[in-house]
C-alpha cells in the first residue's frame, strides 16, 4: 500500500456495542495495538453517519483508513494487516486462517442468532432483522423453543476446539502471539457467552484447554487501552479530506474475472453481499477487480453533492452486477 502521504494513525470504524463482527474487528484491532476511533451507528438503520459517504452497505463494521473504506471484517482485516504491518495478525498459514475464520464467522453467528434472547429484545428490532436476514416469516417465539439444542451445538463446536487444543498449544496456530482467527473466534464465542444461558456449556472441566485458552485472550484484551470514539460529522470531514490512498496497482484488474462477470473497467456496477442485508445495494464506478477484492468509486450526485471515496468489497460473498442503462439515473 501507497500513497500520497503518511497511512493515517488512527482509522475510523463504524460500529455499535454488542455487535459481534464489531467486536470482531476491534479485537484485530487491539492484537495489532491500531489506535483507531469509532463512530457509534445506531442498532437499526438509517445509519446517517455511513450515508453521509456516500456509502449504503447497512452491515457493520466498515473501516476508512484515508480516502479507502472498506467493507466486511475478512477484507477490514487485511487492509489493516497491509497498512499497519506491525504486530502482524496474518503472519503464518493465511489462506488456512481465512477459511478458518469464514467456518466459524458463519457457524457461530448463526448459532448465536439462535442463542439470541429475541422474546426480551423490541418489536422494532426484531422486525429489521426478519428483512436483514431475508426470512419475513421468522417467528422467533419458535426460535426460543430451539434453545437447548442451541447449546448442544456449541458443545460441538466447543469439543471441536478442544481437539484442536489437546496439544497444548497457546494460541490457535501455535503462533507467538494471537492471530486474526483468534481474534475471530474469541470474538463470536465472547458474544455468545454474553447471553447467560450459555454460560454452563463454557464448562472448564470439559472444556479445560478451550477455557483456558479463552481466559488467556480475556487477560490479553482487558489489558489493551481502549479504542477512541469519534463523533460522525467530524469522521466524514477528516475522511473527505484525507489525502492517503490506498496504491490499486496491487489488486490490479483481472480481465479474466471480469469477463467472467460481464464487466469492464469503469462499468457502473452495484454490489451487494449474498447472505444477509442483500437487498441494500451500494453503487459506485468499477475502478479494481482482482480475485478477492472489487473496488467501487462512489459517484455521488444531486442537491449535496458528496466527494467520491473508493469502497472495497471481498469478492467472496458479496455479488457485483452491471446497472443498465435505464438505471443509471439511481447513481
Ligand atoms: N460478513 C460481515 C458480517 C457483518 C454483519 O453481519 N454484521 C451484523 C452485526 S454483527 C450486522 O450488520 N447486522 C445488521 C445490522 O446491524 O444492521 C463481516 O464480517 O463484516
Amino acid at each position: 500500500m501507497s500513497s500520497f502521504s503518511h497511512v493515517p494513525e488512527s482509522p475510523i470504524y463504524y460500529g455499535y456495542n454488542g455487535s459481534p463482527f464489531v467486536s470482531k474487528l476491534e479485537a484485530v484491532l487491539k492484537l495489532k495495538n491500531i489506535p483507531a476511533r469509532r463512530v457509534d451507528v445506531p442498532l437499526t438503520p438509517p445509519r446517517v453517519d455511513i450515508l453521509a459517504l456516500g456509502i449504503p452497505y447497512r452491515r457493520v463494521p466498515v473501516l476508512a483508513i484515508g480516502k479507502d473504506v472498506y467493507i466486511d471484517t475478512s477484507l477490514i482485516s487485511e487492509a489493516l494487516e497491509k497498512a499497519y504491518p506491525s504486530s502482524p495478525i496474518l503472519a503464518t498459514d493465511v489462506g488456512l486462517q481465512k477459511a478458518v475464520t469464514k467456518f466459524y464467522d458463519h457457524f457461530l453467528f448463526n448459532l448465536g442468532f439462535d442463542i439470541l434472547p429475541w422474546n426480551k429484545t423490541p418489536k422494532s428490532l426484531q422486525e429489521d432483522r426478519k428483512k436483514f436476514i431475508g426470512r419475513p416469516d421468522i417467528d422467533f417465539d419458535e426460535v426460543a423453543t430451539r434453545k437447548e439444542l442451541a447449546h448442544s451445538k456449541l458443545a460441538s463446536h466447543l469439543a471441536i476446539l478442544e481437539e484442536h487444543f489437546s496439544d497444548g498449544r497457546v494460541w490457535y496456530f501455535s503462533t507467538p502471539s494471537p492471530t486474526y482467527t483468534d481474534a475471530g473466534i474469541y470474538a463470536v464465542l465472547d458474544w455468545i457467552r454474553s447471553f447467560r444461558a450459555t454460560r454452563p456449556v463454557f464448562d472448564s472441566t470439559v472444556f479445560p484447554k478451550t477455557v483456558a485458552w479463552f481466559g488467556r485472550l480475556d487477560t490479553l484484551f482487558a489489558a489493551k487501552p481502549p479504542l477512541g470514539k469519534v463523533k460522525g460529522p467530524d469522521a466524514a470531514k477528516e475522511i473527505f479530506s484525507s489525502t492517503f490512498t490506498a496504491d490499486l496497482s496491487q489488486i490490479g484488474f483481472d480481465e479474466v474475472e471480469a469477463k467472467r462477470l460481464g464487466l469492464k473497467k469503469g462499468a457502473k456496477v452495484v454490489i451487494s453481499p449474498e447472505d444477509s442485508g442483500r437487498d441494500v445495494v451500494t453503487p459506485g464506478v468499477l475502478i479494481a477487480l482482482s480475485k478477492q477484492e472489487a473496488v467501487i468509486e462512489t459517484e455521488q450526485k444531486g442537491q449535496h453533492v458528496i466527494p467520491s471515496l473508493r469502497v472495497h468489497f471481498p469478492r467472496l460473498g458479496y455479488s457485483i452486477r452491471e446497472v443498465p442503462n435505464g438505471e443509471n439515473a439511481k447513481l
